[in-house]
C-alpha cells in the first residue's frame, strides 16, 4: 500500500500511488489570477490570497517532475474573436469592472496568447508538459482532457492551482463524477477570499470524502514514491 496522509481517509482509497498512473494537476496559475494588473486584480482582490500558492507549488513541481509523474497545466481564457465567450460571463465581469475581452493592463483580459493569460514565470510548464486550454472553470468541459489522461491510464489526480473554490473545486467534481481519485493540496491552492477557500476544502472531507481528500505540500512530500 502506497498512501499520503489526507483527511478524510489516507489518499488514495486504494493504496495505488505510483507516477504512471496519478498526474498532478495544476490550474490557472496565470497573471489573469496572480499577477499585477490580471483579472484578480483589477476586481481589487488581494492578490497576496492567489500568490501564497506559488512556493508550495514550485516544491511540489519540483518533487513530482523528478519522480517522472504526468503534469498538466490549464489556462482559463477565450479565443480573440470571443466566439466561446458566454455573454452572460462577460456581462457578469463588466458588471464587476473587468469585463473579459476588454483591455487592461495585462491585455485583453482572460484572452488567449494575451500576457494575462500566460502561466506565471515561476511556474513555467516544461516543454513536454500538458498544456489544456478552457473556456470555462472546470477543465474537463470542452477540452480533450479525459482523453489525454486515460490514454495515459491515469486513475489517480493531485490538484492544485487557482480559485479553490471556483476552478479548481469545478475540477474536481468533473473528475470525481468521471471516477479519477483526487486529492486536493490545501497550500497549493487559494481563492479569493479565505474564509471561501477553507469552506471549500472542508466541502471535499464531508461524508467520507465526497470529492476526494484533502492534504497539504509537506504530508504529499513526504509520502511521495
Ligand atoms: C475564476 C478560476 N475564479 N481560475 N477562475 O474565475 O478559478
Amino acid at each position: 500500500m502506497t498512501t499520503i496522509a489526507a483527511d478524510p481517509y489516507p489518499w488514495p482509497f486504494d493504496g495505488a500511488l505510483a507516477p504512471d498512473s496519478t498526474a498532478l494537476l495544476v490550474i490557472d496559475m496565470q497573471a489573469d489570477f496572480c499577477g499585477t494588473g490580471g483579472y484578480v486584480d483589477t476586481m481589487g482582490y488581494d492578490l497576496s490570497l492567489t500568490r501564497a500558492p506559488i512556493a508550495p507549488l514550485q516544491a511540489v513541481l519540483a518533487a513530482m517532475r523528478a519522480r517522472d509523474y504526468t503534469i498538466v497545466h490549464t489556462r482559463e481564457g477565450h479565443r480573440r474573436d470571443l466566439s466561446d465567450l458566454p455573454a452572460n460571463k462577460r456581462w457578469r465581469s463588466r458588471a464587476v469592472g473587468a469585463g473579459i475581452g476588454d483591455p487592461g493592463p495585462c491585455g485583453r483580459i482572460l484572452v488567449r496568447d494575451e500576457p494575462g493569460w500566460e502561466i506565471i514565470d515561476e511556474l513555467a510548464p516544461l516543454p513536454d508538459e500538458i498544456i489544456v486550454d478552457k473556456p470555462g472553470k472546470g477543465s474537463f468541459y470542452a477540452t480533450d482532457l479525459d482523453l489525454l489522461l486515460r490514454t495515459r491510464g491515469i486513475r489517480n489526480l493531485v490538484l492544485t492551482g487557482i480559485t479553490t473554490d471556483v476552478c479548481v473545486h469545478t475540477t474536481m467534481r468533473e473528475a470525481n463524477d468521471r471516477g479519477f481519485e483526487c486529492v486536493l493540496v490545501a497550500d497549493c491552492c487559494a481563492a479569493t477570499d479565505r474564509s471561501n477557500h477553507e469552506a471549500a476544502l472542508r466541502m471535499v472531507t464531508m461524508q467520507g470524502g465526497v470529492f476526494g481528500a484533502v492534504t497539504d505540500s509537506r504530508r504529499l512530500l513526504a509520502g511521495l514514491p
